[in-house]
């Protein structure tokens, strides 16, 4: 009898480009509850965590891109079977907002060819550098809605501001899901 048959488990995967801040998200999340790292590729890490969501045991299988334009051949692979998806921009980096276009139509063609629908947030990362910010809130909350995005959270990787909140948004939506 194997214990994870208990859990019930998600493909998460986490987009944006270099510097956005996802290994610090993931790290940060990790963090005391931390179970299994593995050193997939050099492309992308994969790491999982149990989680209890209103009394639901899940295990997130989380998917970092390590954000290289050289490993794009990597995506379609993480998207497959996946549950839910962070997509990440830098609130102090407009570039990495703009981008977000280009990461969504890969995610959306790979989801229209495997016929899935997973959860999809929105995050801003670096909240804690506001005074730096150059995307209002008006502007993300925006092109979430108008990307079917079912969230948008302004987190800090690193005071940990939100950090949670993203996971446990997200799970909660998994766990909704039909898909
Ligand atoms: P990535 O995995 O998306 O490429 P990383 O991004 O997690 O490697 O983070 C890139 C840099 O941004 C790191 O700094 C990291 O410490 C910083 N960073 C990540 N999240 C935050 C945040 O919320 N606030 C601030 N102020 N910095 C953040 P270095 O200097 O190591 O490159
Ligand atoms: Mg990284």
């Amino acid at each position: 009898m194997n214990i994870q048959e208990d859990y019930k488990r998600y493909k998460v995967c986490i987009f944006g480009d270099g510097g956005v801040g996802k290994t610090s998200l993931t790290h940060r999340f990790l963090e005391g509850v931390f179970k299994e790292t593995y050193q997939l590729t050099i492309g992308m890490d994969f790491y999982i965590k149990k989680l209890d969501i209103d009394g639901k045991k899940i295990s997130l299988q989380i998917w970092d891109f390590a954000g290289e334009e050289k490993f794009r051949f990597l995506l379609p692979g993480a998207v497959s079977g996946a549950d839910g998806c962070i997509f990440m921009f830098d609130l102090t980096r407009y570039n990495t907002f703009k981008n977000l276009i280009n990461w969504l139509s890969i995610f959306n063609e790979v989801n229209e060819k495997e016929k899935q629908n997973p959860s999809t947030i929105l995050v801003g990362n670096k909240l804690d550098l506001d005074g730096l910010r150059s995307i209002n809130v008006d502007e993300a909350n925006k092109f979430a809605k108008h990307s079917k995005f079912q969230a948008y959270i302004e987190s800090s990787s690193k005071t940990g501001k939100n950090i949670d909140e993203i996971f446990n948004q997200l799970s909660k939506m998994m766990l909704k899901n039909p898909n």
